[in-house]
């Protein structure tokens, strides 16, 4: 039997790579995506990055200029509207390593990071990227060459993982909008929020690996589906 549902006053919503594929930028895993034009290992691992940096830094830099590039799409205004109007809490988090939700005007949690911030692998300071980095761009903080781009790689530990399981267990109503729920553990939220009674809900363009764990679903392309759910959401 379904929970019951709970008066609505905190929505937390995942966000994945078919957000911002109307936007221009590539998904992960869909058929021209940009994994089928690079293995996982070389350019999204801390080994593949020791392996050979300037093909990662290749790729990243080719990722941030097409970023800073890339327009908002409707769905990314829409939940900026959603977490203007909404009367309660409307907590993103993205997976996204774009920055089209502050584009948007909204504030997400980046758990994977951002492609608009640099780290040192040496000293741990973080700070704005610039557009090309290369293996010798040095550390403002301490000097030594040895920056990357503030990404979370596999095998790394997603950031402000104990903020989002706080808000996953206090939210009334959880929504994954254009992820295919194959990577952890972001994949696994949907569960969190379940267990902490909430309704949940996915939008995405097709079925996934996780649908089965969402009681509701609404298909079709992100700038189309997300308007309308943002609208029944603000009645
Ligand atoms: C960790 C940053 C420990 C870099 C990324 C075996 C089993 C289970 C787990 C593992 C395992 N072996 C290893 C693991 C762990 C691993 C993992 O999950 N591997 C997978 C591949 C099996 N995970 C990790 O290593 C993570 N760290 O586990 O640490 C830990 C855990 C908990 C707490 C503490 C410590 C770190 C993972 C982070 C990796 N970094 N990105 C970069 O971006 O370059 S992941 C990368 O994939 C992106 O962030 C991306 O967001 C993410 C997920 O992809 P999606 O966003 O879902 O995109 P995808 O292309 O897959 O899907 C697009 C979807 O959109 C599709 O469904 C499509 O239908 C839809 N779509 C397309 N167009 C539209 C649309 N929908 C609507 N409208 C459209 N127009």
């Amino acid at each position: 039997m379904s929970q019951p549902t709970r008066p609505l006053q905190k929505i937390v919503i995942l966000t994945g790579a078919g957000l911002s594929a109307e936007s221009g930028l590539g998904t992960f895993r869909d058929a021209d995506g940009l994994w089928a034009q690079h293995r996982i290992e070389d350019v999204a691992t801390p080994e593949g990055f020791a392996r050979n940096l300037q093909l990662v830094h290749d790729f990243y830099n080719a990722r941030r200029a097409q970023s800073a590039e890339a327009p908002p799409n409707p769905a990314h205004k829409a939940l900026a509207r959603l977490q203007q109007d909404f009367p309660g809490e409307v907590i993103l988090v993205t997976q996204n390593v774009d920055g089209l939700h502050e584009k948007a005007g909204s504030q997400a949690i980046h758990m994977h990071g951002e492609l608009a911030r640099a780290l040192c692998a040496q000293c741990d300071a973080r700070w704005d990227a610039p557009m090309v980095m290369t293996p010798d761009t040095p550390c403002p903080n301490c000097g030594t060459p040895a920056t990357r781009p503030d990404v979370v790689w596999f095998g790394e530990i997603p950031y402000h993982m104990d903020i989002i399981l706080d808000h996953l267990q206090t939210c009334d109503l959880f929504a994954a909008i254009g992820t295919s729920g194959q990577v952890y553990p972001a994949a696994g939220f949907v569960e969190e929020a379940r267990l902490a009674g909430a309704q949940t809900i996915e939008l995405n363009l097709d079925a996934t690996d996780v649908s089965r764990a969402f009681d509701a679903h609404r298909i079709g392309k992100a700038s189309q589906i997300v308007p309308d759910w943002v609208d029944t959401l603000l009645g």
